[in-house]
């Protein structure tokens, strides 16, 4: 769904490398200087892998809405309950191929909105063991191969579940009751999803929640400040999304790219590898490596995270597509990481025609070329010297110039750092340009201002 449409474009001139404390509607009634410790690793972690397995899988159709929008009806949405069966489910495969890479965190759906969980959950209701051939915990085995190779683990759960009897919405334009109508079905209603929460935070400890679907109801009604408060006792440290009506840590635009830098201290862009959350044979509009790449660069220079998503085949293998995205994702990231892991957003629009990013002492400043771009490239309004540039991976040494600095103007000069084609990756390029101090920047608007 779309939150980004709630960004003002409010891009600070002059504050972008001091810290970005304001207040989003996702964080609304939190106090930021309280979370900001625990959001650490989470600043720095700028690549998470979403997991979308589930039933779905099956028959080629999407997550939950197809029924929802009545592309299939709900008992033959249902009926894929019998086809999946993960018989070739291998956690500890897939927690390498992430780490392989680099992602530093991973978020799968415990149950999404067609309440199939799959976890081993005490509730009546649907899960993979007892409604599956897979007959097994999917979860639990994942979790362990995730922690064994130091990824986070993130557990999406989705607060909507249609197909509970319970749950007030179902099909698109019908719902079972109102909650007005009915207060003690919600109240069982709630009963039952704040027993699932507590079921997961017990047996996984997640580091981090992906919660979905708030916005059929509000914050009274999900109960959302209980949520929180329920989630943090048990693990202080845990981080919330931004999807529980106020109540979550930090903002999650879906699908939609930022063109101006989001205000927002913490932010990640979820994005599916086609057009898909799941797997569906019939989607092959895939993602190019190269596009997955810039993509992720373009989040991490405006100060936010890609969690990019991967949709396995019901018998739990991921498409050769995704694992050749991810693979050569993981080239370029171990050629290039100094300038991603760790870093922050980069300097504002303008000063060089590309993303970039900078070292948390702000005295390195990297620049990423895009598409093949080389010859002489420009930075303006750079209020430094350089002591050096390299190019990022292959230690080429590269030559800058100083163009048109005026000795009586405070307005810098240009600086054209020659970038040979030979030295080139396949995908993006990366410049470190190593600054004399701290950076600083000319923003006026030239002349004798
Ligand atoms: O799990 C994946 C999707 O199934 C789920 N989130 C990702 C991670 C998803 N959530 N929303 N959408 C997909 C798009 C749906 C948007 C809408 Fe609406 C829901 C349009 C109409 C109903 C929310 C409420 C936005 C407008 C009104």
């Amino acid at each position: 769904m779309n939150r980004y449409s709630k960004i003002t474009a409010a891009f600070i001139a002059g504050l972008f490398f001091t810290t970005l404390a304001t207040t989003t509607s996702a964080q609304s009634k939190i106090n930021q200087d309280s979370i900001a410790q625990k959001m650490g690793w989470f600043e720095d972690a700028k690549l998470g892998i979403f997991i979308h397995y589930g039933i779905y899988a099956v028959n080629d159709v999407s997550e939950s809405w197809s029924f929802h929008n009545k592309q299939v009806t709900w008992p033959a949405y249902m009926s894929q309950l019998s086809g999946f069966t993960a018989s070739k489910y291998d956690p500890t495969a897939w927690a390498n191929l992430f780490k392989e890479a680099g992602a530093r965190y991973t978020v799968i759906t415990t149950k999404h909105h067609d309440g199939v969980a799959l976890w081993d959950t005490k509730e009546k209701h649907y899960d993979v063991i007892r409604n599956t051939p897979a007959k097994k915990d999917l979860i639990d085995p994942l979790v362990n191969a995730l922690r064994k190779n130091d990824i986070k683990v993130g557990a999406y759960f989705s607060l909507i579940d249609w197909s509970h009897p319970d749950y007030p919405g179902f099909l698109k334009d019908s719902s079972r009751y109102k909650v007005a109508d009915d207060p003690l079905r919600w109240k069982r209603f709630q009963g039952f999803f704040q027993n699932q929460l507590t079921e997961l935070s017990t047996k996984f400890n997640p580091d981090l929640w992906w919660f979905d679907g708030d916005w059929e109801h509000s914050a009274e009604e999900w109960e959302s400040s209980k949520v929180r408060t329920n989630l943090l006792a048990k693990n202080p440290g845990t981080i919330i999304n931004g999807r529980l009506q106020g109540y979550g840590d930090y903002e999650t635009p879906e699908q939609n790219f930022p063109v101006v830098r989001p205000s927002f201290r913490w932010w990640e862009l979820c994005m599916t590898t086609n057009n898909n959350w799941g797997y569906r044979k019939s989607d092959t509009n895939w993602k190019t490596p190269y596009e997955i790449i810039s993509i992720f660069v373009d989040a991490v220079s405006n100060g936010g995270n890609l969690l990019l998503d991967i949709g396995p085949k019901e018998d739990g293998t991921i498409p050769n597509e995704q694992v050749n995205i991810l693979k050569e994702l993981g080239k370029w990231n171990r050629k290039h990481g100094e300038s991603i892991f760790g870093t922050i957003g980069g300097i504002p629009q303008g000063h060089f025609y590309g993303p970039t990013t900078l070292s948390k002492d702000s005295t390195t400043l990297y620049l990423f070329l895009h598409g093949k771009t080389s010859g002489p490239v420009m930075v303006k309004g750079l209020d430094n010297k350089i002591k050096s540039v390299e190019v990022l991976g292959n230690g080429t040494k590269l030559t800058s110039k100083v163009v048109g600095k005026i000795s009586w103007s405070p307005v810098p000069g240009l600086i054209y750092i020659n970038v040979p084609a030979t030295t080139l990756d396949t995908y993006i390029t990366v410049l470190k340009v190593k600054l004399d101090k701290p950076i600083k920047l000319y923003r006026g608007k030239g002349g004798l201002g």
